[in-house]
This record gives C-alpha cells, structure tokens and sequence, in this order.
C-alpha cells in the first residue's frame, strides 16, 4: 500500500501581549509577571514546535487581551471543522476574531454563542471522543452546541466534572494514543474510558497538561517528576519552560492550536 500524503502541521501561536500581567486568575494569587521573560520562553516554545516539524503561524498581537496568547481556549479544531468557541471568561470574548479570521483558511468554521461557553482548554479529544469538562467556564449549552457541530462528523461528545482547576486539561491530557496524564485529585479518571494512565507526582499538580506532538511529548519543566514517570512508561519526553505564563494560570496546551493536514 502507498503512504497517504504527508498532512502538514501547523500551529497558531499568538504573541504574549504588554498587559499580560492584568489575566484573569481563578486558582491562582497573582505574582509579578516579567513579560520579556515570558516572550522570551514563549519563543522557546515556538522554537520546540518548530524542530518537531510544525510551521508555526502567529495571529496578529491583541495588546489590549491580556490572555489573547492563551489562543487553546478561543477554537476546538478538529479535521473536518474549527469550532470558535465562546470563552466562558467575558474579557476573553473579543479574543476569538482574529483566531476566527486566521483558522478560515484551513477549516470551516462553527461558531458557538450565548448563552453557550466553551473554553478550548476544556476539550480533550481521545480518538472520536470528544470530552469536555464542565468547569466554571464551559455550559451544558456550550457542550451540546459543540455536538450539534461535530456528530455528524462521528464525534461523540461527553460532559465531565473536574474539582478545583481551571480546565479539563489542567487535569488531563494525552501523552499517547490512548495514554492520558492526570491529576486525580482535579479529575475521576474513569470518566474517560478506554484509556491508561499516568498519574502527576503529589508535588506537580499542574504536570497533567503536555502536548503530543507525534512521537514526543512536551512536559512542563515545572513538573521533572511526571517527565521521569512518563519516561519511565516509555514516553519521550521534551521540558519546556513557561514559568511566567504559569503566573498567568497558563500551560503547555493554552498556547497553541495544532492543525494536521
Ligand atoms: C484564563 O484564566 O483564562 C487565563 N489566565 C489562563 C488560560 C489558560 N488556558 C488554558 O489552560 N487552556
């Protein structure tokens, strides 16, 4: 049989803004925030992608979005269809324009709307299901919006409670075709099924969020246990470092959409 075309990789990225220190925080007390550090790791992060084959795309700069670098939550892409969400946080709405205007170059676009929210970070795709945490940002309206636009496409969609995080993926993300990090105490695992996992050391509750990038994984480098016990089931592993974007309650997953094909 002959190989299928290469699917290109893409990934939109958006620029860390001057008024990052004005986020909004949820779990977290705010620190002081070095914004030419927090660019600076931020082109680390493109750079990592980068070497891992990905051309990286960045959607023009939204000073005045003090989250706008944290573009996960402003679309949930899948092959067949872009869904711009509706950020369950109301001074992250006007972020989803701009993503809006650059994914409709690749995709179709959905796009949710009051009285559904939905934060990009909330969704955690395994094969064709399609999880979505109902954390205070994302709504029952927002979840059956995203089904409405998706099952068509064999998508099944499943709501799941998560306690004391952010975001679904704050507790839960892949790091293989059917190998999941957690956090057990943000999520009960068994609400996702057909999947292994691999739990977060005590001490690195935020080491659940990685990003798969084919055959490695990108691993906070706030969390070198979870990298250690992730190597350890076989996983290859990549730090990367986003300790000031960590101040903004940010993670690995927020500062990316990934597109294949
Ligand atoms: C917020 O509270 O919305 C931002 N300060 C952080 C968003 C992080 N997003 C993500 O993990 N998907």
């Amino acid at each position: 049989m002959r190989p299928g075309p290469a699917r290109t990789k893409r990934a939109l990225t958006r620029p860390v803004p001057d008024s990052l220190a004005e986020c909004t925080l949820t779990h977290i007390t705010r620190a002081a925030v070095d914004v030419r550090l927090a660019r600076e790791q931020h082109a680390a992060y493109e750079a990592v992608l980068e070497r891992h084959g990905w051309i990286v795309e960045r959607v023009p700069a939204a000073p005045a979005l003090p989250d706008s670098v944290f573009i996960e939550d402003t679309a949930v892409v899948f092959d067949e269809i872009a869904v711009i969400t509706r950020p369950g946080a109301s001074p992250r709405q006007p972020e989803t324009d701009d993503v809006a205007a650059a994914l409709a170059a690749w995709r179709r676009l959905g796009v949710i709307t009051a009285p559904g929210t939905l934060d990009g970070g909330d969704v955690l795709r395994v094969g064709q299901d399609v999880y979505v945490g109902m954390s205070g940002r994302s709504n029952a309206e927002g979840l059956r919006q995203l089904a409405a636009m998706v099952s068509s496409y064999g998508y099944r969609v499943h709501g799941v409670a998560t306690r004391g995080c952010l975001h679904l993926k704050s507790a839960a993300t892949s790091a293989g075709e059917r190998l999941l990090v957690i956090n057990p105490d943000w999520l009960e695992a068994g609400q996702i099924s057909g999947c292994e996992w691999v739990e977060v050391d005590p001490a690195e509750p935020f080491g659940a969020n990685v990003v798969r990038l084919g055959d490695r994984v990108l691993v906070s480098a706030a969390a070198p246990r979870t990298r250690e016990r992730l190597e350890r089931r076989g996983v290859s592993t990549v730090a990367v470092d986003l300790s000031e974007l960590a101040k903004a309650e940010g993670a690995l997953t927020c500062c990316s959409l990934l597109l294949e094909r």
